[in-house]
C-alpha cells in the first residue's frame, strides 16, 4: 500500500496535497467532527458562524482564544514535516489546506493555500484593518485579554480572520486552489472527512481530469469513494512510511 503510494507519487508530474483537521490530530489539535471535537457542549459548527458572532461575540471569542491557546502550543507532526520535505524534493507542488492552525507553514511548506483563513490573523468587522498576531508580536497580550477586542483603527469589533460556515471562501485562495487542482495529476488527501464544501471539491476536480486520488485517513470519508488508493492509517505513520 505504502509502496504503491510512493510509486504513484514518483511517477506524478504535478502532485498536490489537500489536508483537513485530521493531519493536525497527532499534534494534539482536536478535529471538528471526531468524538472529542466538542467544545463546552457547543458544536464548533454552531460557534464558527456569523450568526453566533452577532448573537454572542464574547462566547465566540472565548472559543477562539481557547483554540489559539491550544494551537500555539502544538507543533507540526511528522505528516506536516513530510509534506514540506516532499515539496523541497519537488514531488508535490503545493499544499491546499482547510486548517486554520498555521502548522503547515511552521513545518516549512512554502506554497500553501489556506482555504479557510488563519486563526492567528484577526480583522476588523468594519474597516479593512487586519493583523497577523504572530508577526505583530501581540499574540500574548491578545490571549490575556477577554471580551471582544476592538479595532485600533476605527474602534469596531475585531473578529478572527477565518471563514465561518455560510461565508464565502477568500476568492484568490479558492481560484488558485481550483486552478492547481485542474492541473494536478495526483492529489494526496490527508485527514479530512470531506463534508465541507466548496473545499471538498478539490479531490473531485483532480479525479475528473483523470488525476489520481490517494487518501490517508484511519476512517472512510466523503472522499474514499473516489480514492484510487486508500491508506487506513494515521497521517504521521503513513507519511513516515512514504518518506522512508
Ligand atoms: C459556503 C474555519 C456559501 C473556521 C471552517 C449542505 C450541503 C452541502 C453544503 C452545505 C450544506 N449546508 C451548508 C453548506 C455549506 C457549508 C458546508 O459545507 N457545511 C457542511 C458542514 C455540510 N460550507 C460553508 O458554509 C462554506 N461557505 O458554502 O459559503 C456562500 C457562497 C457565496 C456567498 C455567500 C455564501 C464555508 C465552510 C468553511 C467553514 N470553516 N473552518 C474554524 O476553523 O474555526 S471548516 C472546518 O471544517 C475546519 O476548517 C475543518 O478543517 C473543516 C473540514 O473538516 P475536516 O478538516 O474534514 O475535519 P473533520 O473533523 O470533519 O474530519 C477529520 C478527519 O480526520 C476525519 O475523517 C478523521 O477520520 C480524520 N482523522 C482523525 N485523526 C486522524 C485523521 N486522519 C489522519 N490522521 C489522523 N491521526
Ligand atoms: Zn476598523
Amino acid at each position: 500500500m505504502i509502496g504503491e503510494a510512493v510509486k504513484l507519487l514518483l511517477r506524478s508530474r504535478s502532485a498536490i496535497a489537500f489536508t483537513g483537521a485530521g493531519i493536525s490530530a497527532e499534534s494534539g489539535v482536536p478535529t471538528f467532527r471526531d468524538p472529542n471535537g466538542l467544545w463546552r457542549n457547543h458544536k464548533p459548527e454552531e460557534l464558527a458562524t456569523p450568526e453566533a458572532f452577532k448573537r454572542n461575540p464574547e462566547l465566540v471569542w472565548d472559543f477562539y482564544r481557547w483554540r489559539m491557546e491550544l494551537i500555539r502550543k502544538a507543533r507540526p507532526n511528522d505528516a506536516h514535516l513530510a509534506l514540506a520535505e516532499l515539496e523541497r524534493m519537488g514531488i508535490i507542488r503545493a499544499v491546499i489546506t482547510q486548517n486554520v492552525d498555521d502548522l503547515h507553514r511552521e513545518a516549512g511548506t512554502e506554497n500553501l493555500i489556506e482555504l479557510h483563513g488563519n486563526i492567528f490573523r484577526v480583522k476588523c468587522t468594519s474597516c479593512n484593518y487586519s493583523e497577523d498576531l504572530k508577526k505583530s508580536g501581540r499574540l500574548e497580550e491578545f490571549l490575556k485579554g477577554n471580551g471582544v477586542p476592538k479595532c485600533p483603527n476605527c474602534g469596531s469589533q475585531l473578529r478572527p480572520d477565518v471563514v465561518w460556515f455560510g461565508e464565502p471562501l477568500p476568492k484568490e485562495a479558492l481560484e488558485k486552489a481550483f486552478e492547481l487542482a485542474s492541473k494536478a495529476d495526483l492529489v494526496l488527501v490527508i485527514g479530512t472527512s470531506g463534508v465541507v464544501y466548496p473545499a471538498a471539491y478539490i479531490p473531485y476536480i483532480v479525479k475528473e481530469r483523470g488525476g489520481r486520488v490517494i487518501e490517508i485517513n484511519p476512517k472512510g470519508s466523503g472522499i474514499t469513494p473516489i480514492a484510487d488508493l486508500f491508506i487506513p492509517l494515521p497521517a504521521g505513520k503513513a507519511m513516515r512510511g512514504i518518506l522512508d
